[in-house]
């Protein structure tokens, strides 16, 4: 499947996942919805079957909320049935809300708790250092979440052990949960600030394909690779982009028809 046809099933589930659960952060999902299809479709070297491989690569979602998107396409993948997408948010489901690797293969590490996924993917990078193991390591924060100091710890850390095999890709859509970052936390010069930590930062628009596989595809050999991706949040249907309503808010009603009708004429 390419990357194209995978980022419009992750957001075609996910309205349906939180339209039957109720569930919130579908622009959260839809913000990332390209960046984790470009992932799971060319850059990943994660199946089914090599989940035991320690010379995989390992992707952790650190902005955990955002769930859905991964559960998506790693149904899409096979790792997971897709039926059991509908049970996502569900009381007793395996999928939560926020990510959980509890029963669920192909998820490395539970989420949520924003700036720690990133931190352990850290550790990984660095596991995988020391043992001589191939394979990268990949971490989508949001740019919310680079507000959380371990965020920066973690920034100091991959630079001091010279982390060449570790990418963090900011989502960086302005916007956190109940307001723009600028107006919480500014986050002026981020692309200064992940440099003035000794990274390799790269840009690209987070919803363009062939820029996202470029820069993703590169590896660097010393440093620790920062990829800042300049996202539309609730990206794909109109009413939901740029729009703070929709981190929260679950698609019911007209909403949730005007969603579907708008992702089905873009197919
Ligand atoms: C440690 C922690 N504090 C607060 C929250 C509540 N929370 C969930 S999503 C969110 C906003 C995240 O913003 P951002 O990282 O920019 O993500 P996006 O805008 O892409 O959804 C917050 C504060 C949390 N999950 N974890």
């Amino acid at each position: 499947m390419d990357s194209t046809e995978m980022a419009w099933r992750i957001r075609r589930h996910t309205v349906e996942m939180t339209h039957v659960s109720h569930g919130s952060h579908i622009a959260p999902a839809f913000s990332c919805a390209d960046i984790i299809a470009v992932l799971y479709t060319g850059i990943l070297n994660i199946s089914p079957q090599n989940l035991q491989d320690k010379d995989r690569d390992i992707f952790i979602m650190s902005k955990g909320h955002a769930g859905a998107a991964v559960y998506a396409a790693l149904a899409e993948c096979g790792f997971i049935p897709k039926e059991q997408l509908l049970q996502h948010y569900a009381n007793g489901s395996v999928l939560s809300g926020h990510v959980s690797h509890k029963g669920v293969p192909g998820v490395e590490f539970s989420t949520g708790s924003l700036g720690h996924g990133c931190c352990v993917a850290a550790g990984m990078a660095l596991a995988k250092k020391k043992d001589k193991r191939k394979g990268r390591v990949f971490a989508l924060v949001g740019d919310g979440e680079c507000e959380e100091g371990s965020v920066w710890e973690m920034a100091l850390f991959a630079k001091h052990y010279s982390l060449g095999n570790f990418t963090v890709i900011v989502d960086h859509n302005k916007m956190q949960s109940l307001d723009y970052c600028d107006k919480t936390i500014g986050l002026t010069k981020l692309k200064e600030k992940w440099e003035a930590f000794g990274w390799t930062v790269k840009e690209a628009d987070g919803h363009d394909h062939e820029k996202l596989k470029h820069v993703l595809k590169e590896q660097n050999v010393e440093d620790p690779c920062c990829i800042i991706a300049h996202t539309v949040k609730g990206k794909g249907v109109s009413f939901m982009e740029n729009n703070i309503l929709w981190h929260y808010r679950d698609p019911q009603g007209e909403y949730y028809d005007a969603a579907v009708k708008e992702l089905e004429r873009k197919r």
